[in-house]
């Protein structure tokens, strides 16, 4: 690793550095501490101790360095900056520095920048109606959580894809490292462009240990760490040290170099033409865990050992020689040479700082993006597919987002991710207006690989995941394109994003930003080459855990209604929209403008497909595309034998609409409910997913006691599509019989219907099993009644 030689600080430049870093951890140790007494000129008393001391001491001097450091990095180059902090459990060191920065203040003005605001500031960390212990949508300046260990470095990489002129620091925790969702992301070099999107500065913190243990990066050896970093694409300098004013120089020196040699490679591919794929600095920092805190507690070592990750005195409010030694600590930063009478930051401590949105605290990027605008969306009617014909509904998509591409180019704020998949889920039009971006070597053999893509394709959904969520919450938009059954891999991913919405909400100060939009495909019922493995639809029913006010799930029936969602969605901000389509052929079901109308209800009877008129026997409903063919096939297999029969059929595309109002902004009114499934006739619901979740949403309709769902119950392997229907009882026979059970009287009336649909299953069980493909009656299947 390259070891940066000199020292670039003069004397006033490191003590004013030294004592901008000496506040901040004086400001942090405070916040995990403190709720009186706030520049300890008084005595400390053990009230003015918090009675739980919750908190992270261990990363935050680390923390504190680096942004200290970038502070003079960005005064000096005017360098537009944001910090991604991984270890985002060291919160209390970046509130400490925006407000010392002065934007916490002026986010919050409670929390001024005197003797007042800082006894506030100290008083609501990690405190009951204060706030989190970790650094989160509350904290200026943050567009990540870093609760959940693992997404900082793809997230710096989304920030950055666009913004070139934007430099995304990112601290990386050692333990943080060792997460797969980290150790994927360090390939992110490979997608990006040094021409038209900006720089990631990875810092990797090597302080040693995780909570109660080493890290394993740690204790590997320089040689092989240096090796790893080098086989990531990565030219690392290492700054180690525990001596304050050499490992200022240090970092200063090597700050300054790295900071040449961005600006170099940037220079190289944006006016020296130079395609050559470069080695972008990374910086290992070596420090103590908990530098500058307490050496020893109760006798054994604390700084520099894993010891020191949360709260170093624990009884500091009831043991004297723990207040005692925490008071120590704190007056060791020397408060009264950094604050003034009045509690302010002394001029010398702040007056060096980046002014404006030049602080890392006020960067626009990192609050809604710099220059937001809406998409282009090209009018989707004009891709629609004529009523009855046949289309591949993500392939009609397809054709419709190759426009956006074009339609946005010019605005560079578009991104397609996936984890190798565009094609295979059939949006390959897209490739027709833009390439899979690919910074590594590209052989003869390859297709649509290029070094300005806006598509981008790595075998990692959190890499995906991350990358997209970074380039949302600097403002522009996306859609990520996935298996329906490995996009669990990122279920976590998700969860920590719908937090980070749920709370922005309720901050005024934080702008919207664009919602995360998923298209699932090559769903759980058409796996015709995979099978077993592939066939899990739970991703709907994680999300629907979720805020009902950030998530929204569309399940489109046909071609159409799959183009008026997209647009829906891709207009939309603040949400995580999940769509799930098929790519197979499939009949298109609505003309577009009744597809527009049918997705702006949400729900609706069709009643081009029932014979009710007003008075139905029994209600069919679906939600998904393969559940919904196969309702019109049973309900023409019911006109057809029953003709006496009022068959109402319903058909969902907005499965919140299923909910009372009172749970869902989309939920449907009672009254209306109440209309459209009755309030007592048998519902037979044919549904995508696992079927406990549509008696979920609907329990406290009045009618709920006769909802029947029909679903995914986890039966599958690689077989025909008619077969999955039948292992699982979805299937058009099925549903037939269960209207049989269901409506009363029919039972008997029925008896011969219901005993052929019990022949027809098995005829197709045998015959499947025999020539390997579905009944010609079943595959030749169409509606064909008049609309
Ligand atoms: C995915 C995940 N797993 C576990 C944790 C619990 N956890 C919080 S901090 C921590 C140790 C982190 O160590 P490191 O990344 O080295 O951070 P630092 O030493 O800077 O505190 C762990 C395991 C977590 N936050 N996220
Ligand atoms: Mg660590």
């Amino acid at each position: 690793m390259h070891v940066v030689e000199g020292a670039p600080l003069g004397a006033a430049e490191l003590s004013r550095i030294d004592a901008y870093w000496r506040a901040a951890n004086y400001l942090s140790v405070g916040q995990i501490y403190l709720m009186g007494n706030p520049l300890l000129r008084e005595p400390l008393l053990p009230e003015q101790v918090k009675p739980r001391l919750l908190g992270h001491w261990g990363t935050t001097p680390g923390l504190n360095l680096i942004y200290a450091h970038l502070n003079r990095i960005i005064a000096a180059r005017r360098q537009q900056m944001i910090y991604v902090t991984g270890p985002g459990h060291g919160g209390p060191g970046l509130v400490a520095n925006v407000w010392l920065e002065g934007t916490y203040s002026e986010v919050y003005p409670r929390i001024s920048r005197d003797e007042t605001g800082m006894g506030r500031l100290f008083t609501q960390f990690s405190f009951p109606g204060g706030v989190p212990s970790h650094v989160a949508p509350e904290t200026p300046g943050s567009i990540h959580e870093g609760g959940e260990l693992g997404y900082s470095l793809s997230h710096a990489y989304g920030a950055v894809l666009d913004n070139p002129d934007l430099v995304a620091v990112c601290v990386i925790g050692d333990g943080e490292a060792e997460t797969g969702p980290l150790a994927a992301s360090w390939h992110s070099n490979k997608f990006l462009n040094p021409a038209g999107d900006g720089a990631v500065l990875p810092i990797l913190h090597l302080n040693g240990y995780k909570i109660a243990n080493p890290t394993v990066l740690a204790r590997i050896g320089d040689g092989e760490l240096d090796a790893l970093l080098r086989g990531y694409g990565y030219e690392p300098y290492l700054v180690a040290g525990d001596d304050p004013e050499a490992v200022h120089q240090l970092l200063a020196a090597t700050l300054d170099t790295v900071f040449d040699r961005i600006a170099a490679i940037q220079h190289a591919a944006r006016d020296g033409g130079s395609t050559d794929r470069p080695q972008w600095p990374v910086i290992v920092l070596r420090t103590p865990k908990g530098w500058t805190g307490p050496k020893q507690v109760d006798g054994v070592p604390v700084e520099g050992t894993w010891r020191a990750h949360q709260v170093p005195l624990s009884a500091a409010r009831d043991d004297a020689a723990h207040l005692a030694a925490l008071r120590e600590w704190m007056l060791s930063y020397r408060p009264d040479e950094l604050f003034d009478a009045a509690g302010a930051p002394q001029p010398s401590i702040v007056d060096w700082l980046p002014t404006g949105e030049l602080r890392m605290g006020a960067n626009p990027h990192a609050n809604g993006g710099a220059h937001p605008r809406d998409l282009e969306l090209p009018d989707f009617r004009e891709y629609g597919v004529k009523a009855g014909d046949t289309a591949e509904a993500t392939r009609v998509l397809g054709g419709w987002l190759r426009d956006v591409v074009k339609a946005n180019e010019k605005y560079r704020n578009f991104r397609l991710v996936g984890p190798d998949e565009t094609e295979s889920n059939r949006l390959g039009a897209v490739l027709e207006a833009t390439d899979k971006v690919w910074e590594a070597r590209i052989d003869p053999v390859d297709q649509h690989l290029g070094p300005h893509g806006r598509v981008m394709e790595i075998l990692s959904e959190h890499t995906c995941q991350g990358w997209l969520e970074g380039y949302l919450l600097t403002g522009r938009h996306g859609l990520f394109s996935c298996y329906e059954a490995f996009v669990h891999i990122v279920d976590s991913m998700v969860n920590q994003h719908a937090k980070w919405l749920k709370v922005t909400r309720k901050l005024s100060w934080r702008k919207p930003i664009p919602s995360l939009n998923y298209l699932l495909t090559s769903h759980v019922w058409r796996q015709d080459h995979n099978g077993f493995s592939h066939q899990d639809p739970g991703f709907i029913d994680h999300v629907m855990n979720k805020k009902a006010e950030v998530v929204r799930v569309y399940l489109p029936p046909d071609a159409n209604t799959l183009l008026s969602v997209a647009d829906h969605c891709l207009r939309s901000r603040n949400y995580i929209n999940v769509i799930v389509a098929g790519k197979q052929p499939e009949p298109t079901l609505l003309d577009i403008d009744a597809a527009a109308l049918h997705c702006a209800r949400g729900l609706g009877i069709w009643d081009w497909a029932g014979n009710d008129d007003g008075e139905p026997d029994v209600v069919l409903a679906a939600a998904g595309d393969v559940p919904t063919l196969e309702v019109l096939a049973a309900t023409d297999l019911l006109r057809r034998h029953l003709p006496e029969l009022k068959v109402r059929v319903v058909n969902v595309v907005d499965l919140m609409r299923l909910q009372p109002t009172s749970e869902h902004p989309h939920g449907l009114p009672d009254p209306e409910f109440d209309a459209i499934f009755t309030t007592d006739r048998p519902v037979i619901f044919a549904y995508h997913g696992y079927p406990w979740l549509i008696h979920r949403l609907t329990y406290r309709r009045t009618n709920h006691p006769n909802i029947h769902v029909r679903g995914y119950k986890e039966e599958g392997t690689t077989t025909t599509p008619f077969d999955m229907l039948v292992l699982n009882d979805m299937d058009r026979y099925h549903l037939v019989m269960d209207v049989i059970d269901r409506v009363p009287g029919l039972a008997r009336r029925a008896a011969v219907l219901r005993q052929q649909m019990v022949d027809k299953r098995a005829e197709h069980r045998a015959y499947v099993r025999r020539t390997g493909e579905d009944l010609p009656e079943v595959r030749d299947w169409a509606w064909n009644r008049p609309a």
